[in-house]
């Protein structure tokens, strides 16, 4: 056998470096480069590997914080379809927990990455090791036994060549749609350095068929009975419609059955025009989409996770009698609300059921349907009227980009009122693609996953992240300036609202109370603070805007800019858009000593006769 003498982080390198993934023809690069950040435990090891190896075909990327670096790789992959992603090394300690949040978003919403963080010496000569846990009973454990419940696949490399079994079983996890998540390799720092002879093979180039799972005959049966049988079906469309890139198959399966489609926040944009297109759907969704999920006596989920913002807590479905059908890659996805499980790639899924299903709608639900979204759009339109002595609302400057965005552009968004407002108003006919993080809902991630998505698409339009100004403040800031360096443009606009307003609204909703949530000083008054100015420091080109008519202006010029701008916007703090008529369980107190807290808890208990066990 012919071998190669290399350090196990050479032949980490190496390997990554021949990988591909190919889908239905189009083949890509399934690992094209590495963030890292370097510390002890990865600068001598990874390092020089990355450094040397020949040819360079591991592109090497430096962010600035760990947690925004996976949340970058999370937005590559994403925008790769889940074909393709990066890799992230970081150093022992506390470079390797700052990943663990990443570790998280990507397991929780099944997206691809690998992390390579650094571990204490196997050989222990001089422990402990500096950031070393020293954990009392259990001499083995270190800091990065914390991202084992956080990984779709965890591996400890204690020697160089278990990477020659590991690294197939970490490609393998990585892209196959059902498994994905975080793939974590926990690299020891003497590890790393040490060489072995590896087989040859080992670094020929290899692809991964991503192979698309179809339907079972007798699954498939039972799910098109069980559309036969019904009157007001829905569809609930999830981020595996985007990622199988199911879109016209979903197109027409609802308009040869004449379903009405519905959307989660991943889901976003599955059905991105049409008279069934009902927008999201639970507590961030339009009043159209829940009005038919209360009625409906079918719902077909299609690659959708259904936590609690999608089903109200599981009080939104209130006809005695719905079934669900759950098409998903995920068995446990697919058998969630009890539904007929239909295990499969939703392309060929819905594809399979639109030949199957002979089978119309009745009338009089697509009639119920386009009713109610004109409802909604005219209390949107409504709702959306200037106040007197107020200033702009965030909903009126999300409406002024919508209608400013092109067909090659993206928007990014994952946490606080821009999650909720682009949920429930944004077009997504408008943009190419509405990207939301909402599975881990991640303040701080905006920035870096809208990097991820410039990194996997340099060729889209503008890339827009729409983020709070709480959001701003807490993290992936100094990602604008990596930015800068990658000579990568990004498009922020900044909301200014003195708080964290979405969940301030939801204590105020709740409880009556108003506790801890606003930017405000010792003396009550508001903090201001010059974002503007802020971003400008960093390198970016900067507006502000008060008007509709200044937001457009700073849209248009915004475009003409060839580097990242942010665009600061500040709106009307405690006005939020009209509500989405869903129950949502936040686990309010059984007992207060205040009145309006305990009048409010008394109303959200009632609630809870709305869910189905
Ligand atoms: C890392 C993280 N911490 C806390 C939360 C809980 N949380 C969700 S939205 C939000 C407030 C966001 O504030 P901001 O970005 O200003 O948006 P706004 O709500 O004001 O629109 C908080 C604290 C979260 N989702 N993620
Ligand atoms: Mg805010």
């Amino acid at each position: 056998m012919t071998t190669v003498r290399l350090t196990a982080a050479q032949a980490l390198v190496r390997y990554l470096a021949c990988q591909w993934s190919e889908r239905d023809g189009q083949r890509q690069r399934a690992v094209p480069g590495i963030f890292g950040i370097f510390g002890h435990g990865n600068v001598c090891g990874l390092g020089p590997a990355l450094e040397e190896e020949p040819g360079r075909e591991l592109a090497f990327h430096q962010p600035k914080n760990e947690q925004a670096m996976a949340h970058a790789a999370i937005g590559f992959a994403r925008a790769s379809n889940l074909l393709s992603t990066l890799a992230c090394t970081a150093s022992i300690g506390p470079g390797s927990t700052n990943l663990l949040t990443g570790a998280a978003t990507a397991t929780v919403n099944r997206v691809p990455v690998l992390l390579l963080p650094a571990d204490e010496f196997v050989g222990r000569r001089g422990d402990p090791v500096m950031q070393a846990l020293e954990h009392p009973r259990e001499a083995d454990v270190s800091v990065n036994d914390a991202f084992r419940p956080l990984s779709a696949y965890f591996d400890r490399i204690t020697r160089p060549e278990q990477l020659v079994r590991s690294l197939p079983d970490a490609m393998r996890v990585l892209l196959d749609p059902a498994e994905t998540g975080a793939v974590t390799l926990s690299l020891p720092q003497d590890v790393q350095a040490e060489a072995h002879d590896f087989p040859a093979a080992m670094f020929e180039r290899r692809t991964w068929r991503v192979s698309r799972r179809p339907p079972a005959a007798g699954e498939l049966n039972a799910a098109v009975e069980a559309l036969r049988a019904a009157r007001r079906p829905l569809v609930i469309a999830g981020g595996g419609v985007h990622y199988s890139e199911a879109l016209p198959e979903l197109a027409e399966l609802s308009e040869r059955l004449g379903i009405p489609v519905t959307e989660t926040s991943a889901g976003k944009g599955a059905l991105p025009g049409g008279e069934l297109a009902l927008g999201g759907v639970g507590v961030t969704g339009t009043r159209a989409a829940n009005a038919l999920a209360r009625e409906a006596d079918l719902i077909l989920c299609v690659g959708t996770r259904l936590i609690d913002l999608t089903t109200g807590s599981s009080s939104l479905f209130q006809d005695p009698d719905v079934r669900f059908v759950g098409l998903n890659v995920v068995a446990r996805d697919a058998c969630k609300l009890g539904a007929l499980p239909l295990v499969a790639d939703a392309k060929l899924g819905l594809r399979a059921l639109c030949e199957a299903a002979d089978w119309r709608a009745p009338e009089e639900w697509r009639e119920r349907a386009l009713a109610e979204r004109r409802g909604w759009e005219r209390a949107v339109a409504d709702d959306l009227q200037p106040r007197d002595g107020e200033r702009m609302s965030q909903g009126q400057a999300l409406r002024v980009l919508n209608a400013a965005a092109g067909p090659r552009d993206w928007l990014v968004v994952a946490s606080g009122t821009p999650h909720v407002d682009v949920h429930k108003l944004w077009n997504p006919g408008r943009g190419e693609r509405c990207l939301m993080e909402v599975g881990f809902s991640c303040m701080g991630g905006e920035i870096p996953a809208a990097l991820g998505v410039r990194m996997a698409r340099p060729d889209a339009g503008e890339i827009y992240v729409a983020i709070g100004d709480g959001t701003y403040l807490m993290g992936g800031t100094g990602e604008l300036v990596t930015a800068r360096q990658e000579g990568l443009k990004l498009t922020l606009i900044v909301f200014g609202n003195g708080g964290y307003q979405s969940i301030h609204a939801l204590q105020r909703n709740r409880t009556g109370r108003s506790f801890g949530l606003e930017f405000r000083g010792l003396d009550g008054n508001y903090v201001e603070v010059d974002y503007a100015s802020n971003a400008r420091s960093l390198g970016c080109a900067s507006y502000s805007a008060e008007t509709e008519e200044q937001l457009a202006d700073a849209l248009d010029a915004a475009r003409e800019e060839t580097g990242t701008v942010v665009i600061v916007v500040r709106v009307e703090r405690q006005r939020l858009l009209l509500d989405s008529d869903c129950w949502w369980d936040v686990g309010v107190p059984e007992h207060s000593e205040r009145p309006e807290t305990s009048a409010l808890a008394a109303v959200h208990a009632r609630g809870r006769a709305l869910q189905r066990p």
